[in-house]
């Protein structure tokens, strides 16, 4: 019979060796045609199956919300400071992404995983949190560095009204509700932040929308996709400050003596 040459490469999401490219193995003019968004792009390429229209606006909501969050945070500002030191787009790109991580927006995948822990063992919101400080790990997707109790993020709130409307069930995010609530009793700031409101509100799409077995969303999680939609978003974000730098013709960026505090 025929002899097989070994691969060294295994790839399930793309083929671009017919006539046109395929996405999970739907053709790219099909893609056109039926008018697919980005959201629709992301479900067959991460996830490698057609999902529904509310799930995909979802992604899409998700994508547009975390574009940006000014030029303070800690992303923008490493992408600025390299833009400003001449750098190429790649570089001042990457420069911003490699701030991603479990204080700034990349505490998604974190938040999932301990939401839905605690959530599907029937712990208390005071269970699980001191059981977390116990621990001495911090709640991912609990806590904001500018809002609180008095100024919410925004965000969150269009996250939580497009799920309250749209999906067959929100129980994980309302079990990062009431930990928000007991939380809030501890300190001011202690929200539900953006990357807390998707990785519970991501848990109930997985769940609700029948679309995954009980197995390949434990694996989404374990794996960890969703600082992924944080990581896309922000990219936006981060080429928008490297041109805006650019075209503003900053100089070498310098931090100013009295800002720094020299102590022996
Ligand atoms: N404490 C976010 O902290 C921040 C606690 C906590 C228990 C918590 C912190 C945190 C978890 C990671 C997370 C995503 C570092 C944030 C984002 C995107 C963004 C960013 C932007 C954008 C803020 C003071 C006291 C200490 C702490 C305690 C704080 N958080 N205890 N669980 N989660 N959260 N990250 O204000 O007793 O004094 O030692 O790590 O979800 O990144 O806009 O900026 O779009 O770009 O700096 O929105 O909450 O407070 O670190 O001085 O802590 O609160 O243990 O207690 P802060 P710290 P103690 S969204």
């Amino acid at each position: 019979g025929k002899v097989r040459a070994p691969t060294h490469i295994i790839s399930t999401i793309s083929d671009d060796r017919g006539e046109e490219p395929c996405y999970a193995g739907v053709p790219m003019s099909s893609i056109i045609e039926k008018g697919f968004g980005v959201g629709d792009v992301i479900s067959l390429l991460w996830f490698k199956r057609s999902l529904p229209r509310y799930c995909t606006h979802f992604i899409e909501i998700c994508i547009m919300l975390c574009a940006d969050h000014g030029p303070c945070v800690s992303g923008a500002h490493n992408t600025i400071v390299t833009a400003r030191a001449g750098k190429d787009l790649v570089s001042s790109l990457v420069s911003g992404l490699l701030t991603i991580g479990p204080r700034f927006g990349g505490a998604i995948d974190d938040a999932a995983r301990y939401f839905k822990d605690a959530h599907d063992r029937g712990l208390t919101p005071y269970e699980f949190v001191e059981g977390m400080k116990k621990k001495g790990i911090r709640v991912a997707g609990i806590g904001h560095r500018i809002k609180n109790r008095d100024n919410k993020d925004k965000r969150v709130e269009l996250l939580q009204k497009f799920a309250r409307t749209h999906f067959p069930s929100v129980k994980y995010m309302e079990y990062a509700v009431q930990v928000e609530t007991y939380t809030l009793t501890k300190a001011n700031n202690l929200v539900l932040n953006v990357d807390g409101a998707i990785g519970s509100l991501f848990l109930d799409l997985l769940a609700g929308s029948g679309m995954f077995t009980k197995q390949e969303i434990d694996e989404i999680v374990e794996i960890g996709y969703l600082n992924g939609l944080f990581v896309l978003a922000r990219s936006i974000g981060l080429i928008g400050h490297t041109f805006d730098q650019k075209r503003l013709k900053q100089p070498l960026y310098r931090h100013p003596w009295e800002d720094v505090l020299y102590t022996k």
